[in-house]
Order: C-alpha cells, then sequence, then structure tokens
C-alpha cells in the first residue's frame, strides 16, 4: 500500500512573507505524518521559497532559464524548504530522506516529464519516507524550467502505482458557487460551470488545472485541508475526491 501525499507550499508556508515557513501548520502536518509514516511518499511545493526566484528569474514550467544563477537560486531555495520540512520529521522520528527532482528528472521539447522513481520505491521499501519537492527540472530547448510538486505527485502516482494520493491544500476541497466543498468529481463537465469551461486557461496554476490532471490518473486523488490530514493519513476520503 502506498500513499503519495502532497503537502501545498501554501500550507506548509507563510505565503506573503519571503521563505518564512508557517511553523504552526508544519508542526501539524509533521504531527499528522509522524502518526501514519508506513509507505508514505511525501512531495512538498514552494509556497513562499522558490517561486518568487523563479519569477525572478522569469521561469515558469514552459519559460526556461540557462542563467545558473537562476538554476541555483531556485533550486537552492526549494533545498532549503526540504531541510526545513525534513527537520521537523526527524524531530518526530520519522525516518524521511531528502529526494532532489532536479538530479534526476527530464523534461522534453515537447514538454514530456521523465522522473525516475526506482529509488524512491527502493527507499520506501526498506523503510524511509522518501520526501520529494518542487524544483527545477532540465528541459531540452529551455536550459531549465520549474518542475512543480503537482508534477511529481501525478507522475509518481503513475510509477510508483499508489493506492492512495492525497493533495493537502489551503481550501477544503475543491468548491462550488455556494463555496461548499463538491465531494466527488468524475468527469470534468461536472465541474466545468464552477472552474472554467474545458479551454479554460489556468493562469493560477489553480484547480482548473490540477482537476484536468488528476482525472487522467488511474488512482482516485483527494484534496483536502490541512484540518483533514490525519483523517486522510487515516484511509478516510474528506475533502473533494476526484476521479
Ligand atoms: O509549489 C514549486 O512547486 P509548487 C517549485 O508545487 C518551484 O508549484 C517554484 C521551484
Amino acid at each position: 500500500m502506498t500513499t503519495v501525499l502532497k503537502l501545498g507550499g501554501s500550507v506548509i508556508t507563510e505565503k506573503d512573507r519571503a521563505e518564512t515557513v508557517d511553523g504552526a501548520a508544519l508542526d501539524r502536518a509533521a504531527d499528522a505524518v509522524a502518526a501514519h509514516d508506513d509507505d508514505l511518499v511525501v512531495v512538498h511545493g514552494g509556497g513562499s521559497f522558490g517561486h518568487h526566484n523563479a519569477e525572478a528569474f522569469g521561469v515558469s514550467t514552459t519559460e526556461g532559464t540557462h542563467d545558473v544563477a537562476g538554476v541555483t537560486q531556485i533550486h537552492g531555495a526549494m533545498k532549503a524548504l526540504n531541510g526545513l520540512v525534513l527537520r521537523r520529521l526527524h524531530d518526530r522520528d520519522v525516518p524521511a530522506v531528502p529526494v532532489h527532482p532536479l538530479s534526476a528528472a527530464n523534461r522534453d521539447e515537447d514538454g514530456t516529464l521523465t522522473l525516475p522513481s526506482g529509488q524512491v520505491a527502493t527507499l520506501r521499501a526498506e523503510g524511509f519516507v522518501p520526501v520529494l519537492h518542487g524544483d527545477v527540472v532540465a528541459h531540452r530547448g529551455e536550459g531549465v524550467t520549474v518542475l512543480s510538486g503537482d508534477e511529481i505527485v501525478t507522475s509518481l502516482a503513475t510509477s510508483l502505482d499508489a493506492d492512495r494520493v492525497g493533495l493537502c491544500s489551503t481550501v477544503p476541497g475543491v468548491l462550488d458557487d455556494a463555496d461548499e466543498v463538491i465531494p466527488r468529481i468524475e468527469t470534468y463537465d461536472d465541474v466545468a460551470d464552477v472552474l472554467g469551461g474545458a479551454d479554460a486557461t489556468d493562469v493560477s496554476g489553480g484547480m482548473a488545472g490540477k482537476v484536468r490532471t488528476l482525472l487522467a490518473l488511474s488512482t482516485p486523488a483527494t484534496i483536502f485541508g490541512l484540518d483533514d490530514l490525519e483523517s486522510f493519513l487515516d484511509g478516510g476520503r474528506p475533502g473533494t475526491t476526484v476521479g
């Protein structure tokens, strides 16, 4: 039984203060992980780490840079956050080990991502909790581009044949027009009215793109808030189940 859990960057950091963790939120997340660290692979996003560096160098998931300072600053910020996440987990005796995607992943010219996962599977089988993070990735023809935590989650969910996929977000699930959580989304049509039509662009990297990507997975994925992390790790399906 493998669970891939994403801790949203905005959940564990103070979004409006550069390179600052939300200590209380990270403690809560680490407590929940410590209580359920069997067969878990953790991925975290950037929040106030990484994104402003990426913006400063004009780097996105499609627009790259060849500037070494850009690569080292974005990657460095994400590694710094990864170190802070690991420290909170180690304080709770979680056998967490860092896995840095830049060292292994590749994006082809057409955007196709290859993220080897053999080491992640072996670490997990050997009793560790691999902790990956959004990063920069070598991108043929672009230099490096941003690799988001969501892309890592969807890639690992498939390559590790994950049984459960959870995204801990700043919202309690996908919300309808009345701000109520939609419990289940089986097709994009179910939510096109709320999230925008099939061709809606997703400039904010927001929920529409997330839902579309999760619908393509063979494993149903669950989107929930920090209050429900414990319940998800207990085997529940809080928030919104996609797929
Ligand atoms: O917060 C960010 O990962 P995300 C990765 O999951 C960066 O989009 C900015 C290097």
